[in-house]
């Protein structure tokens, strides 16, 4: 209860005892009181989340890796036998990925460098200049930062990676700090269904998710085709996303988040077995994707969609959607 309201009602309970009212009233007065307090919780609404502004890797040009040069270097490592790199070539030709992706220095090496200290360099590299950029963009300090995400699969040190934010930028003791590891492309909904909660309970506070891979610790180097697959399609990339729940962020913020859904499906073990970091029979550590991983992928999506849809989309755009689907059917009965 508001001190405004606080004063109103001792004003009136003082009134009541001034005139001296039977104590009906005061039980009446008292009532009131906590009806009103009831009403306000229930009815009141949460307050909505802003997605105020984002920031996105441009590596350095120095970190491109044209197709040929990967082949070529790659040819240099001497782990990798004929097949294997006949394999490769395949897959970075039909990933659609085009030829300005770029990979840490570490990896320019001959043969490539995967040490912690170059992970930790990496890290450096793809998420200070994102967090400058962001924090230029939106003209907020670091020091107003209260919620802080990060989330990154394969790499997870200590102090963490969040820690290593935390103490670049000097941010506030009562940071709320959480690293998500391990998730794989999963954790993009966790994280900002993660920060959706934290901001329901925490008001007036600014949150940032900042997510990226570090390549430098996932580099497989023997000839399983499963494994291989993550050389060629990981490439360099970071983002740091500002969220806010502040009334002020109505004003300047692109987007409103409207509604999260998450769905884990490690109950299953097709899903859970579909992308799975390991030993292959050489000792040699690297993460296996399995081909259920598009099944699953693709069924979780197309699932979850269709709920999302029903619930964001425009009315006029549901009845398109309806309209294609009965065309759909139709093509189909054909
Ligand atoms: C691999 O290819 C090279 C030339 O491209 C050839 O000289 C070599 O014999 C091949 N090795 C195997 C094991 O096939
Ligand atoms: C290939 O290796 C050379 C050094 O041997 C390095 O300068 C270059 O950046 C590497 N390129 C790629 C794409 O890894
Ligand atoms: C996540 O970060 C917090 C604080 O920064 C740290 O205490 C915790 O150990 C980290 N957890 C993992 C899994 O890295
Ligand atoms: C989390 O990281 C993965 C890669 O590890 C990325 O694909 C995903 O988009 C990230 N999540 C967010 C919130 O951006
Ligand atoms: C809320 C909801 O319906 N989620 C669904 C998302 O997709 C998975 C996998 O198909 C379903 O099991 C969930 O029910």
């Amino acid at each position: 209860m508001s001190f405004y309201h606080y004063t109103i009602a001792t004003s009136f309970e003082a009134f009541l005892l001034f005139q001296n009212y039977e104590p009906m009233f005061h039980f009446l007065l008292i009532c009131f009181v906590l009806l009103y307090l009831l009403l306000k919780h229930f009815l009141s609404k949460p307050s909505p989340i802003y997605l105020i502004d984002f920031s996105c890797l441009k590596p350095p040009n120095y970190c491109r890796v044209p197709f040929s040069t990967f082949l070529e270097n790659a040819s240099l490592f001497e782990c990798f036998d004929n097949e294997s790199m006949s394999f490769m070539e395949k897959v970075l030709h039909s990933s659609g990925q085009s030829e300005q992706t770029y990979l840490p220095p570490s990896l320019h090496f001959v043969p490539p460098k995967t040490h912690h200290l170059e992970s930790i360099k990496e890290f450096h590299m793809v998420i200070f200049p994102i967090m400058e950029d962001l924090f230029a963009k939106t003209k907020i300090s670091p020091f107003e930062i209260d919620i802080l995400i990060l989330n990154c699969s394969g790499f997870c040190p200590s102090p963490s990676l969040t820690s290593i934010v935390v103490n670049k930028y000097a941010m506030r003791s009562d940071i709320k700090t959480y690293n998500v590891s391990g998730m794989g492309c999963s954790a993009s909904a966790l994280c900002i269904d993660l920060a959706q909660n934290l901001l329901r309970v925490h008001k007036n506070s600014n949150a940032i998710v900042l997510s990226t891979e570090i390549l430098s610790n996932g580099w497989y180097s023997g000839n399983e085709k499963s494994k291989l697959l993550i050389n060629c399609l990981f490439r360099m990339g970071s983002a740091a996303i500002l969220l806010s729940n502040k009334k002020e962020a109505s004003k300047n913020a692109k987007y409103l988040l409207l509604r999260t859904l998450r769905t884990l499906r490690a109950f299953d073990d097709k899903a859970y077995f579909s992308a799975i970091r390991e030993e292959d029979s050489d000792g040699k550590l690297g993460v296996t994707l399995k081909r259920d991983l598009l099944n699953v992928a693709g069924e979780t999506l197309r699932s979850n969609i269709s709920i999302l849809g029903s619930e964001i989309l425009p009315i006029s755009e549901k009845f398109w959607e309806r309209c294609d689907k009965r065309s759909w059917k139709r093509v189909e009965a054909w």
